[in-house]
């Protein structure tokens, strides 16, 4: 049998036979941002140029001489003697060219309050936050801890550190007090920007009761010396003197005077905290003119951005690194109008989203699979209710997106029109690498496809050489690029160790992909999601989308299991759609039976599952990944590991008794 870790090798089952494609409608190529093809060969002949002239479209107060310095691989310096200000790139510069009375903000709040902010009035408030933080202490190099809901005072915080050239470090409102603390700690955060609360499932959901926990953990002592307050959920809260301040009560002494200065382009704008495979959190450290001029640069051309009459709405959570790049950074600095919404999609009900998109108008929108395939689940007919006709580009995040989910958004959704960006990145990427481009990509279902013009993305062996066309293995980025995680915070070793050390100056992401016989890039998941049964390499993603294209699948999720005799075996777990008839819940023996030879009809006999098990939830983290690690502990027979980040820790008991029980 070949080696248990982190390689695929080409496998026949993995090549999809007659995939169905989509050209882009004429009438959309001829609109589109980009729709030169020459783009590609041009921006590889020389990448540096390419970005260069990309970051020039930004404001500059000291204008760059030096595109690159890789001299000391792996920091990446980018346009590093140019200074610029980030906040200033995403507020000012639009109010300077006369489009202040631009919406900015749509804000849709959960219980149903409404607020429309224009950029003169987010650059008004923003400009009086850095006053406010100034007479705090905040200064260029300070670490500012924010843990809010998903309301405007949280892009009015992030865009204030980052004026006055200090880092954010946004914690998701869903991580617990030892999560936040022990993010705190690492980032030495001297502030805490919160709210009493948010609202949450037609509920508030406290906010400031878990930073008063955080900062009381192990006695006390932390970096922190001021928490500031937004008053959002009106709920009751404990109040430290001395140390907590309300917003409301501290902004009205200042003004909106205040003149950015031009910061380093190197000045580090945020560390956002992400999981790795084991251990303690790793704090991914972006920088500000090469993160800024990416996540602009794709934000445009790869949702075919017209600021002037789009409007925009990605559904991701500021605490990710999609709401970072995709929701503050990426939107602002190219002055489009979104949409920003506080709660669930179920709040009141299932309609909510559509009923947002009818309201504003939204024409291009961005979410993740999980969040489709649960929309799947309660059915067409409720987004059916809605007038979604605005909508012109869609856009998928997170995961791989099953070729079922992707034909239901683009029908459902997109009236069965609308091209589907399948983006592909990560919190360490900082900025979308490798996704179709809406005006010349002739759409694959299920496949991210190219990697975006300058970036050089392929797939290699685990000895590091390039697989070719209709051949799996690791994916590797060749080249940096502008928007890369410049280390992980305080740790350079670890940095160097996670991305570096198994390519040398090549970064490896950490999932697997393959080519297909065009050179598209097929995502097959974490290389740690990869199974391998009998000497075979299978991707969970394959069988759980195999999974889902049953009639009466909602969802999936398939771990590799430790097997005697075959190595790992595939397990799966399974959510049927509610209104299915086909499948009795209640006969799950009958229901396993049908759903395994499903599973070897599609695949072939080799990925047939071991055991199926009927679930009505899977394990998710807040941000809706499925935690397979967790499913394999409980397929395994073994303790569940660390289950402080799902969304819903009952939902793991569930499933160890159910599985505990059959064994
Ligand atoms: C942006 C974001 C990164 C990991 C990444 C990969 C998976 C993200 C994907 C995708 C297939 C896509 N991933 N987008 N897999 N197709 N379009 O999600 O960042 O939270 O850091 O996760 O998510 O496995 O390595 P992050």
């Amino acid at each position: 049998m070949s080696d248990q870790h982190g390689t695929i090798e080409s496998h026949p089952l993995q090549q999809p036979e007659g995939v169905e494609t989509f050209p882009p409608a004429d009438a959309f190529r001829a609109q589109a941002n980009v729709n030169d093809p020459g783009v590609y060969w041009r921006a590889a002949e020389d990448p540096e140029a390419y970005w260069a002239e990309r970051a020039r479209q930004l404001a500059w107060s000291k204008p760059f001489t030096e595109i690159l310095d890789w001299s000391n691989p792996p920091f990446a310096k980018w346009f590093q003697d140019g200074e610029l200000n980030v906040a200033a790139n995403c507020l000012d510069r639009h109010v300077a060219a006369g489009l202040g009375e631009r919406v900015a903000i749509h804000f849709e709040g959960e219980p149903g309050d409404t607020r429309t902010i224009t950029y003169a009035e987010l650059t008004h408030e923003v400009k009086r936050a850095a006053n406010m933080l100034t007479s705090l202490g905040v200064s260029a190099g300070d670490r500012v801890a924010i843990y809010m809901p998903m309301i405007p005072e949280t892009v009015v915080a992030m865009l204030a550190v980052a004026r006055l050239g200090a880092a954010h470090s946004v914690v998701f409102g869903g991580f617990s007090a030892e999560s936040l603390r022990a993010r705190i700690d690492d980032a030495q955060a001297e502030l805490v920007i919160t709210a009493d609360g948010g609202y949450r499932k037609g509920r508030v959901s406290a906010l400031k009761p878990t930073v008063d926990d955080a900062l009381a953990l192990g006695g006390g002592g932390s970096s922190v010396r001021r928490v500031l307050v937004v008053e959002r959920g009106g709920n009751e809260i404990a109040w430290t003197e001395g140390r907590d301040l309300w917003w409301h009560e501290e902004i009205t002494a200042f003004d909106g005077d205040h003149s950015p200065q031009g910061f380093p382009a190197e000045n580090p704008l945020f560390i956002l905290y992400t999981s790795g495979t084991t251990g303690k959190p790793k704090g991914i450290l972006h920088t500000s003119g090469g993160y800024l001029t990416q996540a602009a640069a794709t934000h445009r051309d790869v949702f075919d951005l017209k600021p002037e009459t789009d409007v925009y709405w990605c559904t991701a959570d500021i605490g990710w690194i999609t709401g970072h790049s995709y929701v503050v950074y990426g939107p602002l600095a190219n002055g489009a109008t979104q949409v920003m919404y506080e709660g669930t999609p179920e709040t009141p009900d299932w309609g909510r989203w559509w009923s947002i998109i009818q309201k504003y108008g939204v024409s291009i929108f961005y979410t993740a699979p999980t969040a489709i395939r649960a929309c799947m689940k309660v059915g067409r007919q409720v987004p059916e209710q809605y007038d979604l006709s605005s909508i012109r580009v869609l856009g998928s995040v997170g995961e791989p997106i099953n070729p079922e989910a992707w034909r239901w958004y683009r029908e459902v959704i997109g009236a069965g029109t609308a091209p589907i960006v399948d983006t592909w990145w990560q919190t360490e990427t900082g900025a979308i690498m490798i996704s179709p481009l809406p005006g010349l990509t002739t759409l694959k279902p299920g496949s991210a496809q190219v990697p975006q013009p300058g970036i050089s993305a392929t797939v290699v062996s685990e000895e590091g050489e390039p697989v070719g066309n209709g051949q799996g293995g690791l994916l590797v980025v060749q080249r940096p690029w502008p928007s890369m995680v410049r280390t992980i915070w305080g740790d350079d070793q670890r940095f160097i160790d996670t991305y570096w050390a198994k390519f040398g100056d090549r970064y490896f992401a950490g999932d697997g992909a393959r080519l297909d016989e065009d050179g598209d890039v097929w995502l097959l998941g974490r290389v740690d999601d990869v199974m391998n049964v009998s000497g075979h390499r299978l991707s969970t993603a394959e069988i759980e989308s195999a999974l889902v294209e049953h009639h009466a699948v909602a969802e999936s999720a398939v771990v590799g299991a430790d097997d005697e005799t075959t190595g790992q075996a595939v397990v799966a777990f399974v959510i049927l759609k509610s209104q299915q008839t086909l499948l009795d819940a209640e006969d799950p023996d009958a229901a396993e039976a049908a759903l395994k030879k499903h599973v070897a009809a599609q695949i072939g006999a080799i990925a047939r599952p071991r055991q199926i098990f009927i679930v009505a939830e899977l394990p998710k983290t807040r941000s809706g990944k499925i935690m397979r690690r967790l499913l394999k502990d409980a397929a395994e027979g073994k303790e569940i590991g660390d289950t402080t980040t799902l969304a819903d820790t009952m939902v793991m008991q569930t499933i160890s008794d159910r599985v505990r029980a059959e064994r």
